[in-house]
This record gives C-alpha cells, sequence and structure tokens, in this order.
C-alpha cells in the first residue's frame, strides 16, 4: 500500500520539475548564443562555406558559387545594378547549375569542375536555381537581390 501524499512533497516535487525547466530554458539560450556565434563566423569568414543559410554581398562584380550534393553555400546574393560574374565551382558528384531565372545566364558544371558566366542585372530580385531534376526542389535555389 503506497504511502500517503503530503502536501509539502507534492509542492516540492513541483519546485523540482519548476527548477529542471529553467535549467532545461539556460541551456536552449546559451546553444542558441552559441550557434549564432557560429553561424557568424562561418559567413565572415570564407566565401566557401558549406551551408546554406549565407548571403554574400559582391563588392567587386564578381561572386564564386560552391555547389554541393544537394545545396549551395549560398542562399541570398546581394549585388548592385549592372555586370555580374559567376564562378561556379562543383564540389559535388553530380552536374549542378547555377540558372538566373529571367536572364541567359545559365551555367554548367560537371563533378570536380568549374565554369564562369557574366550576366547584366537590373534593379529587382532574381531566383537562382540548379535544373538538376529534383536540386532546386530540395533547396538548391536561392534570390540575387540587386539594389
Ligand atoms: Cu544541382
Amino acid at each position: 500500500m503506497p504511502a500517503p501524499r503530503h502536501p509539502w512533497r507534492v509542492s516540492q516535487r513541483l519546485l523540482a520539475t519548476y527548477a529542471h525547466i529553467v535549467r532545461i530554458g539556460r541551456v536552449v539560450s546559451i546553444l542558441a548564443v552559441a550557434g549564432g556565434i557560429g553561424l557568424f563566423a562561418a559567413c565572415s569568414s570564407s566565401s566557401t562555406a558549406t551551408h546554406t543559410a549565407a548571403i554574400k554581398h559582391v563588392t567587386n562584380g564578381h561572386i564564386t558559387v560552391g555547389a554541393y550534393d544537394v545545396y549551395f553555400d549560398v542562399r541570398t546574393i546581394d549585388t548592385s545594378p549592372g555586370p555580374l560574374t559567376v564562378t561556379l565551382v562543383n564540389h559535388g558528384t553530380t552536374y549542378h547549375t547555377f540558372t538566373v531565372n529571367g536572364t541567359t545566364l545559365n551555367l554548367r558544371a560537371d563533378p570536380g569542375k568549374r565554369t564562369t558566366g557574366t550576366v547584366t542585372l537590373r534593379r529587382g530580385n532574381y531566383t537562382f536555381l540548379c535544373t538538376f531534376p529534383g536540386h532546386a526542389a530540395a533547396g538548391m535555389r536561392g534570390t540575387i537581390h540587386v539594389s
């Protein structure tokens, strides 16, 4: 037969649960801060970052885009109106393309290869994507902001 529960025991248990939740909350915030710092470091350190959350700011009219299986190393490209030269470097095991909708730029690179092309952009937003079947749907797409 179980021992009768005393009210103070219950409230102690509630307190313990509350303390546990607070502890989890602290850990989550620490992880979030650490993750933010890590993302910032990855974005600012090089142009060959291997994550897709990256924003690249074009400063000299040229950008290098890395293609992997199956993602680009950039999601958002910020540039100004005028010619933009893109070098697509394929780090993957299938061919990938860097295709800009509404323009003639349609670069294709075989595995381990790179290819370069230039497109003249007007102010506005363009969608870029890989036209290998299924790749855009899997996330190989992004936006070029021209302003
Ligand atoms: Cu692809």
